[in-house]
């Protein structure tokens, strides 16, 4: 049987990367750092199948006690930091965690056995103010924001050990992906909770940033696929993981709220608190390279996944 480590098992992809490995017979062994009961109540369902250890990235003793006591084949790092706003206010502990966290586990990996094959949960963010649309695996980075510049660090780090050690170590840069399970901060959720909430008489309005923000949308559950097919390869390479379609924030609430019956316009009120600086450029996902290598296709489209994350909290209040 063969075991993964997944750091961030309770986050919206620990939990569907260990699903889809658990059902390939996979023993999953789960690092994860807060004791919270509403972020472990995301992985409820698996907690009985899944070996759940608290602890964090920056444990550098606890890594190399993992990777000895339970001897992975596959080490995914998703443990992040992952919302992009936050990271101005917490700067260093981005740093620490997104950045230095990654070269622990390296670090981890080249000790305890280097012929463990790490996944890196790169991101889209490393592009920031892009300097070409769309972009793929040579596009230059230029981050902007302590996450993205945390990020770039992580991808680098990993491409480094690759080269210097020999590791099977790869990044994966995976644009927006979503699902039912996506955190509540995050646009894609907040609105399909908020126009679920405003059916149910729940609440009046949603109050949104800028509605004109583009971005390359898919569902998590086919990236998830997409991570383990970059450790399956004959070579480690990194790959860049979107649909390459964009979509406005204003689209994602048109086809939310009419999916239960509601015109947008009617409740969701345009608040500047939660616009951003720096989202001048297109970040959309030039995926040839998985297309051709990894034969990885996104399953899901726009509609088909605004409707499914909908639904799913619909099934979940209405009935609650
Ligand atoms: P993002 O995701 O920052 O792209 O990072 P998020 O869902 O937060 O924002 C997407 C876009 O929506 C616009 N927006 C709003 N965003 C939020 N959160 N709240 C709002 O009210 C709102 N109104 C408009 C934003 O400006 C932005 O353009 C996600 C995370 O998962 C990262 O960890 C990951 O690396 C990247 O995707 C790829």
């Amino acid at each position: 049987m063969k075991t993964a480590l997944i750091t961030g098992v309770a986050g919206q992809d620990g939990l569907l990367l260990s699903k889809f490995l658990l059902s390939k017979g996979y023993r999953v062994v789960g690092l994860e750092r807060s004791g919270n009961a509403a972020i472990l109540d995301r992985i409820r369902d698996i907690l009985d199948q899944i070996i759940l250890v608290r602890g964090s990235i920056q444990d550098q003793s606890l890594l190399v006690r993992l990777l000895e006591e339970y001897d992975p084949c596959e080490v995914y790092n998703l443990a992040a930091h992952s919302f992009v706003p936050s990271s101005w206010g917490q700067a260093i502990l981005t740093g620490e965690i997104n950045a230095l966290g990654v070269t622990r586990i390296l670090e981890a990996i080249r000790s305890v056995n280097p012929k463990i094959r790490f996944y890196q949960a790169s991101s889209s963010e490393v592009f920031g103010n892009a300097v070409e649309t769309p972009q793929n695996e040579n596009t230059p980075f230029r981050p902007r924001s302590p996450y993205g510049v945390a990020k770039a660090y992580g991808h680098s780090i990993t491409v480094n050990y690759r080269e210097m050690f020999g590791l099977y170590a790869v990044s994966g840069i995976l644009y927006n992906h979503e699902s039912p399970f996506r955190g509540l901060e995050f646009v894609t959720r907040k609105i399909s909770l908020g126009a679920v909430n405003i059916k149910l008489g729940k609440a009046r309005e949603l109050r949104l940033g800028n509605l004109e923000a583009r971005r390359d949308w898919g569902y998590a559950g086919d990236y998830v696929q997409a991570m383990w097919l970059m450790l399956q390869q004959s070579k480690a390479e990194d790959y860049v993981i979107g649909t390459g379609e964009i979509h406005s924030v204003r689209e994602f609430c048109e086809i939310a709220f009419a999916r239960l019956g509601l015109d947008y316009r009617e409740y969701v009120i345009v608040d500047p608190r939660f616009y951003r600086p720096n989202e001048d450029t297109l970040l959309v996902a030039d995926a040839s390279k998985a297309h051709r290598q990894l034969g990885w296709r996104p399953s899901v489209n726009f509609c088909e996944l605004v409707e499914m994350m909908v639904d799913a909290d619909w099934m979940a209040l209405s009935h609650s």
